[in-house]
């Protein structure tokens, strides 16, 4: 594997990691059409914002930007659904992944989502491909797990030990 191939990882991983985290002040508003209740409505609503811009019926103060990040995209729709399905914790910053949806229908073929979302057998049947993977041109990327990591190390240990002993090997001589 190349040292660019390691550091682009590394990248995307910083990236990814800090893609659903929520700015400060924010409400995350699941109702998001503000009537007051959340109901499939508000993932309905929120779904057709982030796939397909239609976005009129998001009335909340934030709109269908239910986690304050200033995009409408699938982590707000996990948001809703994590809310609407009453799942522990805060629906704004739960662990997001590539998920390829295996349901027909609308659905983009990859989609950065919560495993929970993603593996909704009511709506979305997708295939999760773990937290630290991501979407990239509709194909999603795995990232290296930690022992992966290590076996990078390893391999680049490994070459370096390698050429030093080769370096201090002095050239072999012709014979007499
Ligand atoms: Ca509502
Ligand atoms: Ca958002």
């Amino acid at each position: 594997m190349k040292l660019s191939y390691v550091l682009i990882a590394v990248g995307i991983y910083m990236c990814n990691s800090s893609a659903n985290s929520v700015f400060a002040g924010c409400a995350c508003n699941t109702n998001v059409d503000n009537n007051g209740t959340l109901n499939f409505l508000d993932y309905a609503i929120t779904y057709d914002c982030a796939r397909l811009n239609n976005c009129a019926g998001c009335l909340a103060p934030d709109g269908c930007d239910v986690n304050c990040d200033g995009t409408v995209n699938f982590a707000d729709v996990a948001a809703v659904h994590w809310d609407f399905l009453a799942l522990p914790g805060d629906a704004c910053n739960q662990p997001l992944g590539a998920c390829e949806p295996t349901l027909p229908g609308n659905h983009p073929s990859c989609i950065d989502t919560t495993e929970q979302h993603c593996e909704d057998a009511n709506i979305t049947a997708g295939t999760f491909h773990g937290d630290l993977s991501m979407c990239s041109n509709g194909q999603p990327i795995d990232i290296p797990t930690l022992s992966e990591w290590g076996l990078v190390v390893l391999s680049l240990a490994l070459l370096a030990g390698a050429t030093l002993v080769l370096r201090s090997r002095p050239l072999a001589t012709a014979g007499p």
